[in-house]
């Protein structure tokens, strides 16, 4: 029994168009992996900061959420990730935002990932793979944080070459 599992991307530092690619090419390693557009968000947290480039995966995989986090984890750190401080600039940013349709809570996992309905550079993507998703009683596409989206898409094709 395969799920269904969505993976946050995130990147602001380095080559980001680039590592994003690499990093869904290492997903497709773990499943069926499709890709929302790309886009590029001004940053939550520190503003002197470049901006991100965002994106969610979705991955049909037969891992384990913890089996499944501990391979972002993999990618992250193969990707020569650098983070300089807490809500500042990053590499990769690889979140395991949600699996299934299960809640998850322990010591290395929160799923759904805390923070997703108030992060339009999460929710816009999802919507794109799925456009009447729903998380934590709320339909996505009615939230009003998208009614002043602050993401610009940067490509709306197949940008990872999958
Ligand atoms: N801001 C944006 N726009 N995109 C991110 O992926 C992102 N990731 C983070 C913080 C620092 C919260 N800000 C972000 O981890």
């Amino acid at each position: 029994m395969s799920v269904v599992a969505y993976i946050g991307l995130g990147s602001n530092l380095g080559d980001s168009r680039q590592i994003l690619i690499e990093a869904v090419q290492n997903l497709a390693t773990l499943g069926k992996v499709t890709t929302s557009k790309l886009y590029e968000s001004p940053p939550m947290g520190p503003q002197d900061q470049p901006n991100y480039l965002n994106a969610v995966a979705r991955l049909e995989t037969h891992l384990e959420p913890l089996v499944l986090l501990d391979e972002l984890q993999r990618f992250e750190n193969e990707s020569g990730r650098v983070r300089l401080r807490r809500w500042g600039e990053r590499t990769l940013d690889l979140d395991l935002l949600i699996y299934g349709q299960e809640n998850i809570q322990n010591e290395r996992l929160t799923v759904p990932h805390v923070g997703i309905l108030e992060r339009d550079f999460v929710v816009i993507p999802l919507l794109d793979l799925d456009a009447e998703m729903q998380l934590k009683g709320h339909v996505l596409k009615n939230l009003s944080i998208l009614e002043h989206p602050t993401v610009t898409v940067l490509d709306d094709g197949d940008w990872a070459g999958l």
